[in-house]
């Protein structure tokens, strides 16, 4: 059993060798700006604002790594897409998202954040192809379900769940707002890390 009460900020790192390794298991959280990542955080880890959620997109330009009982890291990635962040979508993600992603031996599942009344853009598709490559085992967390109706909301799941570039990855819908889905998050978590 994991003590959520003994979480903490290991470190923001803003260079590849402040990454931390050492065989924990990582977490991975991965999407567009604004899509949820340090909600789901908190979420997760029943806290208030453990993780800083960002009143303006495209803030967290660090890789933030949260520590959970000494067992699980949590990885917050940078956020992808942001319009005064564009250049770097020329060539991919970030480089030190990028040295992330292709250098940490730990990553034992990214969950793949997409806004699910936004739906997949394309930068979301750069990440899933890459990510099908990489062999990484990856699932889709569908945030923000709160803003839509039920109907709208298993529209949208359905669409995420038949979109080729999802492929076969579970698809969790999920809101920070009133905490549906979490069970549903941790499960696969423990999926992996077993
Ligand atoms: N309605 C609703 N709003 C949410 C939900 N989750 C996050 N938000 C809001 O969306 C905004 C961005 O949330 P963050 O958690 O900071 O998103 P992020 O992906 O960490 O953003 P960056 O760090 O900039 O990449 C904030 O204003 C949140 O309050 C949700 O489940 N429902
Ligand atoms: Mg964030």
């Amino acid at each position: 059993m994991l003590d959520l009460n003994k979480t903490t900020l290991l470190i923001s790192a803003g260079r590849p060798d402040q990454f931390p390794s050492g065989g924990v298991p990582q977490i991975v959280f991965s999407g567009r700006s604004n899509v949820g990542k340090s909600s789901l955080i908190n979420t997760l880890l029943n806290r208030k604002s453990l993780a800083r959620v960002s009143g303006s997109p495209g803030k967290t330009v660090t890789v933030n790594f949260y520590g959970i009982d000494g067992k699980l890291i949590f990885a917050d990635l940078p956020g992808y897409g942001f319009a005064k962040r564009s250049y770097e979508r020329k060539e991919g993600f970030s480089t030190l998202t990028d040295s992330y992603l292709t250098k940490c031996r730990d990553i034992a599942l990214v969950l793949q954040l997409i806004d699910v009344k936004v739906g997949v853009t394309e930068d979301d598709r750069m990440m899933l192809a890459w990510l099908s490559h990489s062999g990484i085992p990856f699932c889709v967390v569908a945030t923000k379900a709160d803003k839509l109706n039920k109907t709208e909301l298993t529209n949208s799941v359905a669409r995420l769940c038949s979109d080729p570039d999802i492929g076969a990855a579970p698809v969790i819908p999920f809101s920070s707002l009133k905490g549906t889905g979490k069970d549903d998050v941790w499960h696969q978590i423990n999926k992996f890390i077993q």
